[in-house]
């Protein structure tokens, strides 16, 4: 049978976004709720495209809607996930066509499936006719990826894992705006290969496996606490401390599972110790990675400069990128 309905188009824009206190193990999979709170910050050079076009003319019947990812067709297996949570709320069967274009590296730690599903959430709810808030949106970007929750939103984000077993309270709010504390996040690129082991698959190894975990888990509730009152206070230095001791746990973590995810190359570590010695020499500058090898350097804007020279110096580095906090998920005019 033909579905019935107009073809409907949307275009929105989500920026990647970088954990300070991160996220890391599931206690619900199917619903893809998060073992763990995380506190991130929104990036402004770093983001997805994504046209989303519900189309009649499709069949129906299709196993997958069609997915367009840097203008390679693609495997659509977890965008269509999305797209049937979409389809479903909003009583509709057409398949879609997606296209999705970022303009940074994918799937090489820079958080391409945060902007992605964040992008895709957006446009596909709007495309499907559904007004839905902010923090619906956010629950649904989540379904797609954890990290994709918090890139609804610009700035200072939080996610809450929730109680709730439905994930009805699994949702990230902002804590603070961009333009509230500027900060500066300078990106070392040490390889533009797209990694090996995907977050999903990893750490669902770290949570069977790691004897860290549930010291993971257990101490998760205070570093948040630490962090939120970082950012209330706007205390940089203790900003940068606790997003570095919750990267180095995070890896701790990654070291520990069996097999071992070692996401880490040379120029990863000597950008980690180029950020130290900028630290020493008076340039306050933290370091913080995930899971792959680029390292992400906090600063104040005033010193972005020095510090991307400085990174691009490094040996092993290849290129570097600096970003401002950026804005959440929005609507382009298709
Ligand atoms: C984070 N990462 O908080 C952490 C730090 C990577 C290291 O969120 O399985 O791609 O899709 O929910 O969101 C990467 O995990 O995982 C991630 P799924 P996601 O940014």
């Amino acid at each position: 049978d033909t579905p019935v309905g107009a073809r409907t188009i949307a275009f929105a824009r989500a920026h990647s976004n970088i954990a300070l206190v991160k996220y890391w193990g599931k206690r619900d999979e199917t619903l893809n709720i998060p073992a763990v709170g995380s506190i991130s910050i929104t990036l402004d050079a770093l983001s997805t495209g994504t046209r989303v076009t519900f189309d009649p003319g499709l069949d129906a019947n299709l196993r997958q809607d069609e997915f367009w990812l840097n203008g390679q067709l693609t495997q659509a297996h977890r965008v269509s996930g999305l797209l049937d949570l979409v389809r479903e709320r909003a009583g509709l069967t057409m398949r879609a066509v997606v296209t999705s274009t970022n303009d940074f590296p994918t799937g090489a730690g820079l958080a391409s499936s945060a902007s992605g599903f964040a992008a895709l959430a957006l446009a596909a709810s709007a495309a499907a006719g559904l007004t839905l808030s902010t923090r619906e949106l956010s629950m649904l970007a989540r379904r797609g990826s954890g990290s994709a929750a918090r890139s609804i939103f610009g700035g200072y984000v939080e996610m809450h894992t929730g109680t709730r077993e439905d994930g009805r309270d699994a949702f990230a709010e902002p804590l603070l705006d961009a333009a509230a504390w500027p900060l500066c996040v300078v990106v070392a690129i040490t390889d533009h290969a797209a990694k090996t082991v995907s977050s999903t698959h990893g750490m669902a190894g770290s949570r069977a496996s790691s004897p860290f975990y549930p010291a993971w888990v257990d101490t998760g509730e205070q570093d948040l606490a630490e962090m939120r009152a970082a950012i209330v206070g706007r205390d940089f230095p203790r900003l940068g401390e606790l997003a570095e001791r919750s990267c180095l746990k995070l890896h701790a973590l990654m070291l520990t599972s069996r097999p071992p995810l070692i996401y880490w190359n040379a120029g990863t570590v000597a950008a980690m110790h180029t950020v130290r010695e900028l630290r020493d020499s008076g340039i306050p500058a933290y370091f913080t990675i995930d899971a792959g090898p680029q390292v992400k350097a906090l600063c104040d804007p005033g010193d972005a400069a020095v510090v991307a020279l400085a990174l691009a110096e490094t040996p092993g580095v290849l290129e570097t990128r600096t970003s401002a906090l950026g804005r959440g998920a929005h609507l382009v005019a298709a």
